[in-house]
């Protein structure tokens, strides 16, 4: 085994990787940039190298700078993690080339899986069943029509270089075809610098299942079972299982000894993952090849009690795998959900920002069923230069039913404030019936949406009152500071005169909760207060401690709570559930609220992609005028109604701040 790791990652994955190889005895090298100075991963290791600026292109895909730093540290081996370089054929071949081991397959077989035409080509001619399509060199118009017609309709058109969603277009007859070739092409010569293309079937709710692999460089290979992460968005994974519910026990054998064939026919070391889309017809299909370790291999971990990045180092270090097949045994179930800095009820928009708050729950209790990785710690800030995951819960059950209850409970244990999250999304989900059954596809979320997404309902009155009495027991020396600290002239904070309540002064505090507006008359009783709630009074009282923790009397039952502050609003958390206020200052309220601009600003901090349009361009709503692209997604930002475009701002490679102004418009309504 080598001595020295470098771990050229970020985020939980990094942390991970520590973890496991401090277990080992090795020491550990990690990288950052300049966002990253103060991030978890930096401290968790013994070492650390700064390589470079915060566009990641800048550092964590820089691979001159990664070799660089492993050089400079004297580091023996690297670890990719996943996203970033960890497939990119290129660094591998740096990092060999600069005398270091990558942990991870050869250059070539990451290099073979990276187009999915000859991914194709090679698992079909190891009898691995592929999609039914065309995956040839030939790529007139003509050959995919013919291709596409002896198919059947409705197809797929992928990009071979293609991932994450980009590059595809579902093609329902053959009249669209022309159109959707032109826009894949386009987008994969934009996105992969490769305008080659395949034609599949398109298969409709597939499952997406997958089997994870495992081969050293002595020809052993084995699988550990098989995954689903049918539950996705934006082909973003949420959550993930193993095993795959309810797949009849002979076709779960086969996918595994498929997996094993396509391993075997790239002659992979190394962790691996192969995809298959089970569809409908209750058969699986190859899709593609993954060449690393993937960020749901937790479940695995779970499955069979191993530590894969354990394997890892092992195999890299030239070591035979640590088991047989027969000495795998999958038991139990295990489910992840991730924790995102995103908010769905914008679709799934990520979010960056200061996590106020983030404590999770004493894992002691579980007895190693409950594992949660992350990246981050309270106080941190998310950076909107990388992907909003948060972190990983990963739970194990006796059976799947356990492991969904399991879930649901840790989920109700975890608190995070001051940056939207999917956390109540994820709530849902585990509470969900359809989930509960099993009973999940890729079309999962956008087949129930309305019901995970079900709008919080007004504060609770215990809520409520929680809000009023963080508000009234000053939370005052703080609050001032917090306002001072946001500058926000609208803070209630600012309100400093009138704000300890005479006996016989009658003060209302007004929040807003979701659309509605409600009022609170306040008196003072003793040392508490009567608070009049809309359903009736209510006395409470208490204190807030040291640890700016609300201990709260309300109507003689003491509550402990959490209550954090953002300008001007409230995330109170207490009875095992959370609920966001905004404080309206009396003032700010009289003059009115100015609406917001129509759509035509930055919704988050990120990078131009795409100017659609220029100036004195007539569009219709909803045409899409400029791209943005943050945390790894790309928003369209579109056209609030029928209008002229009059200025376009940026260009395509701007950086955007929050709320600028992307271009200006003409809308016909208020020139008419
Ligand atoms: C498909 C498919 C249906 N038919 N291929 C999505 C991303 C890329 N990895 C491949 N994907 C799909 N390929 C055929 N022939 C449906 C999807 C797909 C999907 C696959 C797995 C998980 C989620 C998905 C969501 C939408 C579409």
């Amino acid at each position: 085994m080598f001595g020295k790791l470098l771990i050229a990652n970020r985020g939980e994955i990094a942390c991970r990787v520590v973890r496991t190889a401090k277990a080992l005895g090795l020491r550990t090298v990690a990288v950052f940039s300049e966002a990253d100075r103060d991030a978890l991963h930096v401290a968790a290791a013994d070492e650390a190298e700064c390589i470079g600026p915060a566009p990641a292109a800048d550092s964590y895909l820089n691979i001159d700078a990664i070799v660089e730093a492993a050089r400079r540290s004297a580091a023996e081996a690297v670890h990719p993690g996943y996203g970033f370089l960890a497939e990119n054929a290129d660094f591998a071949e740096a990092v060999e080339k600069a005398g270091l081991v990558f942990v991870g397959p050869p250059a070539g077989a990451i290099r073979a899986m990276g187009d999915k035409s000859v991914a194709k080509a090679i698992m079909e001619k190891a009898g691995v069943p592929v999609v039914p399509g065309y995956h040839g060199a030939g790529q007139d118009l003509a050959t995919l029509g013919k291709a596409a017609q002896k198919i059947g309709y409705p197809v797929l058109v992928k990009a071979c270089k293609g991932g994450g969603g980009r590059g595809m277009r579902i093609v329902e007859d053959p009249a669209a075809l022309k159109a959707a070739v032109a826009a894949c092409r386009r987008e994969a010569r934009a996105a992969f610098g490769d305008g080659a293309l395949l034609v599949e079937k398109y298969l409709s709710r597939p499952r997406h299942v997958e089997v994870q692999v495992f081969a050293d460089s002595h020809g052993n290979a084995v699988h550990l079972f098989d995954r689903d992460c049918s539950i996705q968005r934006r082909h973003q994974k949420v959550i993930e299982e193993a095993p795959a519910s309810a797949l009849p026990g002979r076709l779960r054998d086969e996918m595994a000894e498929a997996a094993l064939a396509a391993a075997r026919a790239i002659g992979y070391v190394g962790a691996g993952t192969v995809e298959f889309l089970f569809a409908e017809d209750g058969r699986f299909y190859f899709m593609e090849m993954n060449t690393r370790l993937q960020v749901e291999h937790t479940v695995t971990e779970m499955l069979v009690d191993a530590d894969l990045v354990a394997w890892q180092l092992a195999v890299a270090a030239g070591e035979t795998l640590p088991r047989r097949q027969g000495e795998l045994e999958a038991a139990g179930h295990a489910i992840e959900a991730r924790l995102y800095a995103e908010d769905p009820e914008r679709d799934f928009l990520p979010c960056g920002g200061r996590l106020e708050r983030f404590r999770l729950p004493d894992l002691d209790g579980y007895a190693g069923s409950v594992r949660i990785d992350t990246g981050v710690r309270e106080g941190d800030d998310i950076p909107i230069h990388y992907d909003p995951l948060i972190a990983k819960v990963i739970v194990w059950g006796e059976t799947r039913p356990r492991a969904v209850q399991r879930l649901g409970r840790v989920l109700a244990d975890i608190q995070v404030a001051g940056v939207v999250t999917n956390l109540d999304f994820l709530r849902a989900i585990a509470a969900h019936p359809a989930f509960a059954a099993g009973d999940v596809d890729t079309g999962f979320i956008d087949r129930h949406l309305a019901g995970l997404l079900a709008r919080e309902e007004a504060a609770p009155e215990r809520m409520l009152a929680l809000a009023c009495l963080e508000v009234l027991l000053g939370g005052a020396a703080e609050a001032r500071r917090a306002a001072l600290r946001s500058a926000d002239p609208q803070s209630p904070w600012h309100l400093t005169n009138g704000w300890r309540l005479n006996e016989d002064s009658r003060h209302v505090l007004t929040f807003v909760d979701g659309a509605a507006e409600v009022a609170v008359p306040v008196r003072y009783r003793g040392r508490g207060f009567l608070l009049e709630l809309p359903s009736g009074p209510m006395a409470a009282g208490g204190e807030i401690d040291d640890a700016g923790t609300l201990i709260a009397d309300l109507a003689g039952t003491r509550i402990q709570a959490t209550v954090s502050r953002q300008g001007s609003q409230l995330t109170v958390i207490a009875f095992g559930t959370r609920h966001t206020l905004t404080v309206v200052d009396p003032a700010a309220l009289a003059a009115g609220q100015e609406a917001p601009a129509a759509g035509l600003t930055a919704p988050m901090p990120g990078k131009v992609v795409q100017v659609e349009v220029k100036p004195g361009a007539r569009v219709r709503r909803g045409a899409t005028l400029v791209v943005l692209e943050a945390m790894k997604m790309e928003h369209a930002i579109t056209a609030p109604a029928d209008g002229t475009v009059v200025e376009v701002h940026f260009r395509p490679g701007d950086q955007v701040e929050e709320g600028a102004e992307l271009l200006s418009f003409d809308d016909d309504e208020d020139s008419a």
